[in-house]
């Protein structure tokens, strides 16, 4: 069960509860890596004074990266980035009912000087950019942790090794048995 940390390092802040389901994946990638880390419910537009005292005091609490996160009319992320100088990453949240996507754009048109690493747009079943923005408060944890930096290595190794024992597999197989053992491990 993922609770949230007493000394947390990372925070993944989110506008709503609406949103904890498509950034989850963020969680999960700083569990793999055992950092603590919690989830907090910030928004901009709600609760912009929490917000605020949420960035402005997280370094003095220990945070060393802040994941935000937000779908609808999305300032959390920048806002976030104008209120604290720690990194920022900036996740937009798919299923947010905006077609265009007015999150994940605001977080690409920051002004000079509020840098906002913008990490991409998740959801519950397309988890890749919320799992990204815990792989990158890893890898920013291991610039000053050469022990942390030696697991995220041995890990890209995992990565390396499974792509190369698929590539054999595949050499040595009918191609559309490959797809229907693929799928089957799927379910
Ligand atoms: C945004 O508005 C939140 O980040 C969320 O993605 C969206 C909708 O929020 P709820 O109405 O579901 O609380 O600020």
């Amino acid at each position: 069960m993922a609770r949230n940390a007493e000394n947390p390092l990372v925070g993944i802040i989110m506008g709503s509860d609406s949103d904890l389901p498509h950034v989850r994946g963020a969680g999960r990638s700083l569990e793999r890596f055992d950092i603590a880390h919690e989830y907090r419910i910030k928004s901009a537009h709600r609760t912009p004074e929490e917000m605020g005292e949420y960035a402005r005091t997280a370094r003095r609490r220990g945070l060393k990266v802040i994941i935000a996160a937000a779908g609808g009319s999305a300032h959390l992320p920048g806002m976030v980035a104008s209120e604290t100088s720690l990194p920022v990453l900036g996740i937009a949240v798919e299923s947010s009912p905006d077609p265009l996507s007015a999150a994940f754009g605001s977080m690409l048109r920051m002004p000079s000087g509020i840098p906002l690493a913008t990490m991409g747009k998740s959801s519950e079943s397309s988890p890749a950019a919320a799992e990204n923005a815990g792989l990158e408060a890893v890898r920013i944890l291991a610039t000053s942790d050469p022990e942390l930096a030696e697991r995220y290595e041995a890990y890209m190794e995992d990565l390396r090794t499974g792509v190369i024992e698929k590539d054999n597999k595949l050499n040595n197989s009918d191609v559309d048995e490959y797809i229907a053992q693929m799928r089957a491990s799927k379910k």
